[in-house]
């Protein structure tokens, strides 16, 4: 896109969302794996950086309840939104580090406080649309697409100044395990789901065009949540939830590219980079590179 923004670098070392260890510090891993170089070389200003205040540390004691931790998330998306917030006020791009994909509630609460009609793109091997009756396994990272659109008993609407986002301007690509609950509410609500089988069909400029036909009328933002697990786990094994069968290397680059070219994006998320899993960093330099892709990085 060429981004004329400055990026606000949000960090959310928040691991409780997930099932395992070393999700907290992807932030951390992300950074190391040379971000702010990347980002200077390409000719993105930097505005700052924040770190959000959250549970650093990952246990796996505390999952009383439906859902794990619920008290935990609530509270770290109520603080991430407000720091996305301030960032959209003060004229920059969120670019917000997680953490397990729980954070990106609280992404969207921040955004949808400020665009009224925000679009939506997920890449994910997951549908992360579980509510709390249909979670199998009671993370909330598999929830934050319910509870964003309104579906879960937590809403995004419980924090202060969100609006829940649009059914019709969400995309989710990439998705390769979905669960009953899930595929049921995406049949239900008509939410575009590009499969692997569908990339397979289409191919990624197919996909990423329909995808912004879908996101880039009548929107006034879009946000790009990009779970690393998308990318197929030879490529990128540093996911604590990893899928065979997912995207490749140029594959993902190619969407980026192609949604940096369309101008359209205003925000992402880099999650599910886990510290402890990814231990040759690889995983945190894809998000690295992937995220350069996005913002304009240009081979000639
Ligand atoms: N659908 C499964 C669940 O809800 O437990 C797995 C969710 C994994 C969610 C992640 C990271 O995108
Ligand atoms: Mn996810
Ligand atoms: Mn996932
Ligand atoms: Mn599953």
């Amino acid at each position: 896109m060429d981004i004329d923004k400055k990026v606000q670098l949000i960090k959310v070392p928040f691991g409780l969302g997930g099932g395992r260890a070393g999700t907290e510090l992807g932030p951390e891993s992300v950074i190391k794996a040379g971000l702010l170089n990347q980002l200077k070389s390409i000719g993105v200003e930097l505005a700052g950086d924040s770190e959000v205040d959250c549970y650093k540390h990952f246990s796996g004691i505390g999952g009383e309840g439906k859902v794990k931790h619920l008290a935990e998330v609530q509270e770290m998306s109520r603080q991430v939104s407000e720091h996305v917030s301030q960032a959209v006020s003060s004229n920059c791009f969120p670019l917000v580090l997680g953490g397990d994909h729980s954070v990106a509630i609280g992404s969207l609460a921040g955004l949808t406080a400020h665009y009224r009609n925000l679009g939506v793109i997920w890449f994910d091997a997951h549908s992360d649309m579980n509510t709390e009756e249909t979670t199998p396994s009671g993370n909330a990272h598999g929830m934050p697409l319910a509870v964003a659109l309104g579906k879960a008993e937590y809403k995004l609407t419980d924090i202060p100044g969100a609006t829940l986002i649009n059914k019709d301007k969400l995309v989710i690509i990439g998705a390769r395990d979905i669960d009953p609950g899930e595929r049921e509410l995406i049949r239900s609500e008509g939410i575009a789901c590009f499969t692997m089988h569908d990339i397979d069909k289409l191919g990624m400029k197919t996909v990423v065009e329909q995808a912004i036909a879908i996101v880039g009328e009548g929107t006034d933002g879009v946000h790009l949540s990009f779970d690393l697990d998308s990318l197929d786990p030879l490529v990128a094994g540093g996911v604590g939830t990893p899928v065979p069968g997912g995207l490749s290397y140029r594959e993902a680059h190619f969407a980026m590219e192609l949604f940096a070219e369309s101008g359209k994006i205003t925000s992402m998320d880099i999650v599910e980079v886990n510290g402890v899993l990814d231990y040759d960093r690889r995983t945190a330099r894809h998000a690295v590179e992937l995220a350069a892709s996005l913002l304009g990085k240009r081979i000639l």
